[in-house]
């Protein structure tokens, strides 16, 4: 029996990088006097790297090694993705994010059928909370019996940890369970920590290797526009 499905964000439940995560990187590199832009292609580039001060440390040691010489680096990159943060919640308030085909449907359904509902992320705690607030209300936010979001745990995705966080908080192992991920670094993340993983292919994500994924679907469909199966168990 199926006890809780597990969500990844960005990019599952919203299409949030290439008009939200960068451009809110780009407008804190402008606050900070930068002369760094990422660019739709780099961007892409940049997202092996999970973690926004994970992907702005790769950046400075691969295109801009000149700021590993500032005092305090840790500090400032964190306040530089305070910064960042700010940018993307004001994206998230204004509505210019919205959810992924399906989303709402599948989360109603699964809580009319009694099956829980976690969310398992890299990104910022605000950042999914507000996502939930402006897309299905405020009060969505506690529909999710688990919220694992963050530096809540040390290793980022394609580490297994944040999917082990949750399922310990719900207390389920993971033969009970179903992720749902659009990346290959999620799909690690989920396969070591032992989920069966459907994937729902994203912009930057679909050419990425799904290998040892449930079901790959192009989304998650609504009932008059049904996903693609691109590979994978259709009986799932
Ligand atoms: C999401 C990420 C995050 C976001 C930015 O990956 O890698 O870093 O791009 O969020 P996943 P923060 O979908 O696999 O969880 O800047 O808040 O880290
Ligand atoms: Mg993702």
């Amino acid at each position: 029996p199926l006890s809780a499905v597990l969500f990844d964000v960005d990019g599952t439940l919203a299409d949030t990088e290439r008009d939200g995560h960068r451009p809110a990187f780009n407008a804190a590199f402008q606050e900070f006097g930068l002369n760094w832009y990422w660019d739709v292609e780099l961007y892409g580039k940049l997202l092996q790297i999970t973690g926004g001060k994970e992907r702005i440390r790769f950046y400075i040691e691969k295109y801009a090694p000149e700021a590993l010489n500032r005092e305090n680096l840790s500090d400032w990159i964190a306040e530089l993705h305070k910064t960042k943060t700010r940018y993307f919640l004001d994206l998230l308030e204004k509505g210019n994010i919205p959810l992924r085909p399906g989303i709402a449907r599948l989360i109603n359904e699964l809580r009319q059928q009694g099956i829980k509902i976690a969310i398992a992320t890299t990104t910022t705690l605000e950042n999914v909370t507000s996502l939930l607030k402006f897309t299905l209300g405020e009060e969505s936010i506690n529909w999710f019996d688990v919220i694992g979001a963050g530096d809540i745990v040390p290793q980022k995705k394609p580490a297994p940890d944040i999917y082990h966080w949750v399922l310990e908080q719900l207390a389920l192992q993971p033969q009970y369970c179903i992720a749902i991920e659009d990346s290959e670094n999620g799909l690690k993340s989920s396969l070591s920590a032992g989920l069966k993983t459907i994937i729902t292919v994203s912009e930057y994500t679909h050419s990425q290797n799904f290998h040892g994924a449930a079901l790959v679907l192009t989304d998650l469909g609504e009932p008059d526009n049904l996903p693609t199966i691109l590979s994978g168990d259709a009986t799932i």
